[in-house]
């Protein structure tokens, strides 16, 4: 009974708020919110945060990227592909200072948000 009570509740969860939106993450109220618009985000000039308080880091994808796409926050162990028009956002709370680095899927465009 307990095992087809939380399936039906899962299946409720995934109809009312739909994949797109169970894939969103919590925003906390303190979070210092940065949208990085790509492609021209993994070589803008840099934006400040500070330590110990979380970042909503949203990537917004404007044009074709090739595998720009694709973007990495690998301290937050996490990526995404975008499809153009998309945004996605990743909440972390870098612990001390220095970048905060992004990147395309294959590594090699790179980016990066400067903690203090
Ligand atoms: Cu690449």
């Amino acid at each position: 009974m307990k095992i087809t009570s939380s399936i039906l509740t899962a299946l409720a969860a995934s109809v009312l708020f739909g994949a797109a939106s169970v894939a969103a993450p919590k925003i906390p109220a303190n979070a210092q919110k940065i949208t990085v618009t790509l492609p021209q985000g993994y070589s803008a000039s840099k934006r400040v945060v500070q330590a110990g308080k979380p970042v909503a880091l949203t990537f917004f994808l404007q044009s074709e990227a090739g595998c720009g796409n694709e973007v990495m926050v690998p301290a937050a162990k996490w990526k995404k592909t975008l499809k153009v028009g998309e945004r996605a956002t990743v909440v972390y709370t870098p612990k001390k200072s220095g970048p905060l680095t992004f990147a395309c899927g294959m590594n090699h465009m790179k980016g990066s948000i400067v903690v203090r």
